[in-house]
């Protein structure tokens, strides 16, 4: 049996190794089939992948109980996908239909599933740190064990807001499992730049929270880590925080050529660190999967896509009219 490489505790099992890459994968393709309707003209706005970073996503997502709840961010659609949204439903969000999860009014960072736990993506950078807080001190006063997972990146912890939120979490003991995506640029501004400290993990020791640092392109490595840390917040043990390396295969948005990423660095990232081609060589050579097998499950993967992407277009668009009534009822409410 396969396990994880460095706490010989927690055991993967072979159903769950082979489910962590159909599910890196499925985000891989979400990503690359949105961006062909993005280019296309069906889907509109900002859209920032999550592609190089599907890792993260599944091997925390893996880690938790369906009752948990994840916060996200901008480049949030991996989140959803790992923690069981419908891709069909997602897909007719992307595409602004009546379909989608919030009725095509949220689109790409603004989706939401609140009874699947997916607590919203967030068009403000560090937006999602305090809502985890929050949600984690609720989970506690109604005295479950339920645990709140709060998913931002290198640039949002340079944010005020996180500095508050975490010391907040620390002094109140609260359940939040802190999961910082260092894919070492915010926009063009990469973390050397406004961080003498290459550990970011280090500003969480400093509030007294538990931290570590690993490769995030690692998915086994991630879901132990996520264990540990989610076990600790769901015994009263304090919140954790994990900061995972990786790296965005392209800019910051789908606009972004991204040529300010330095052409050895993207090489390196897109190659051999891989977090996909990296489980899959695992899984061939630990004996759990063939290369055909594989290909089986990719194959699977793309007649779902097939399916959500359908399912998408045939879903209406919203009415002009519809969108001016909801509009006339916020203004009352102000
Ligand atoms: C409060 C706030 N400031 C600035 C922006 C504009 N903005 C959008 S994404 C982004 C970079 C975020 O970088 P990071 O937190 O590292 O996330 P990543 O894009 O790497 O996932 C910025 C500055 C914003 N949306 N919200
Ligand atoms: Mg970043």
């Amino acid at each position: 049996m396969l396990q994880v490489n460095v706490n010989q505790e927690i055991v993967l099992s072979p159903e769950k190794a082979i489910e962590m890459y159909r599910r890196m994968m499925t985000i891989r393709r979400f990503e690359q089939r949105s961006i062909e309707l993005y280019r296309e003209g069906s889907i509109r706005g900002y859209f920032h992948p999550y592609l190089g970073e599907e890792a993260i996503a599944v091997g925390v997502c893996e880690a938790l109980r369906n009752d948990d709840a994840i916060v996200s961010t901008h480049r949030g659609h991996g989140h959803c996908i790992a923690k069981g949204m419908d891709l069909g439903r997602m897909m007719a969000e992307l595409l602004g239909r009546e379909g989608g999860y919030c009725r095509g009014r949220g689109g790409s960072m603004h989706i939401a599933d609140v009874s699947g736990g997916v607590l919203g993506a967030n068009g403000i950078v560090g937006g999602g740190i305090p809502i985890a807080i929050g949600v984690a001190k609720g989970f506690r006063l109604f005295g479950t064990d339920r645990i709140a997972v709060c998913f931002f990146s290198d640039g949002a912890s340079n944010n005020g807001v996180f500095a508050e939120s975490i010391n907040m979490a620390a002094i109140w003991n609260l359940p939040v499992l802190f999961v910082l995506e260092n894919n070492h640029y915010a926009v063009s501004t990469r973390i050397d730049e406004t961080s003498m400290s290459a550990a970011l993990a280090d500003r969480a020791t400093a509030y007294g929270i538990q931290a570590e640092t690993i490769n995030g392109n690692e998915v086994d490595l991630v879901y132990e880590t996520a264990t540990r840390g989610a076990g600790l917040c769901r015994k009263g043990g304090g919140p954790f925080l994990m900061e995972c390396k990786t790296y965005r295969h392209g800019g910051h948005h789908v606009n972004d050529p991204g040529s300010y990423m330095p052409k050895d660095e993207m090489d390196f990232w897109r190659g051999k660190n891989d977090p996909i081609d990296r489980w899959r060589s695992r899984l061939i050579s630990s004996g759990l999967a063939e290369g055909e097998d594989l290909n089986r499950i990719d194959g699977e993967v793309e007649s779902l896509l097939d399916e959500a992407v359908e399912f998408a277009k045939r879903s209406p668009e919203p009415s002009v009219e519809e969108f001016l009534a909801e509009l006339e009822a916020s203004r009352c409410h102000e």
